[in-house]
């Protein structure tokens, strides 16, 4: 069912989405379909067009639990990297985009798979509400999220503020039932990033990658290939 009445953010998130789809999904797709509220609004494009016949022999890759079941409660084909390893397509959210398209994901928790789709995917395309859009990161959001094994989260907090200054702690559950847990069973650390230092964020993820227990970060760096930007007057704005 298509939405209709929204309140202006979400009609951004909406508009980005479909902008994103229409251009770039199309019958056959091998699909990589990210997470969180936006794509929220991709996989109902998804649906009404393929029900309507215009996106035969779509296969859809989620990058969550939850994604998927959006997908599999809206009829759409799913499928899995171990089916289909090799994408055409992926289409992601983002929390806070900058001017050289480097992305801070993971405010939903999953972007390990996130960057594994991404990664498998031959095109990368990110829709976002105008929230999102940056000169520098850090501008908007406060924080990187970074997926953790749970036998070294301890460690990984303490090193990163020695490391790179700010602080950081183990995202915990609604009403600190205990700490979140992806759907790969990690954990979740915040890093909240001091913002009045210029931050190499090639050098910062090639050490948290190196870093015993750290899965990945949600730093995407040079792998968008388009943004799609929605403001509140209806417009989209795309940036290569
Ligand atoms: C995913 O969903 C993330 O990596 C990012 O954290 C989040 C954006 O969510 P929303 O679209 O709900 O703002 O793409």
């Amino acid at each position: 069912m298509v939405s209709t009445e929204l309140p202006p953010i979400e009609k951004a998130k909406r508009d980005a989405a479909y902008a994103c789809a229409k251009k770039h999904v199309y019958p056959g797709c091998k699909l990589g379909v990210g997470s969180g509220s936006t794509v929220k609004y991709l996989v109902e494009y998804l649906e009404h067009a393929y029900k309507a016949g215009s996106l035969n022999d779509l296969v859809c890759v989620p990058t969550s639990f939850m994604t998927k079941k959006w997908l599999v409660d809206s009829g759409l084909p799913v499928s899995d990297l171990d089916i289909t390893p090799v994408l055409d397509v992926c289409i992601d959210g983002a929390d806070e985009v900058d001017a050289d398209l480097t992305c801070i994901k993971g405010g939903g928790g999953c972007l390990a798979r996130e960057k594994i789709v991404q990664h498998a995917s031959k095109k990368f395309l990110v829709i976002a509400d105008h929230t999102k859009e940056a000169v520098s990161l850090g501008d908007r959001y406060q924080y990187l999220p970074i997926e953790v094994l749970p036998f070294a989260s301890t460690p990984v907090c303490l090193e990163i503020p020695r490391l790179f200054g700010g602080t950081a702690g183990l995202r915990m559950a609604a009403k600190k039932a205990g700490p979140v847990i992806t759907d790969n069973g990690s954990y979740i650390v915040d890093w909240v990033f001091p913002k009045q230092k210029k931050m190499d964020w090639k050098a910062i993820q090639t050490k948290l990658a190196d870093t015993p227990g750290i899965v990945d970060t949600g730093l995407f760096i040079d792998v968008v290939d388009e943004v799609f930007f929605a403001y509140a007057d209806g417009s989209v704005k795309t940036v290569v």
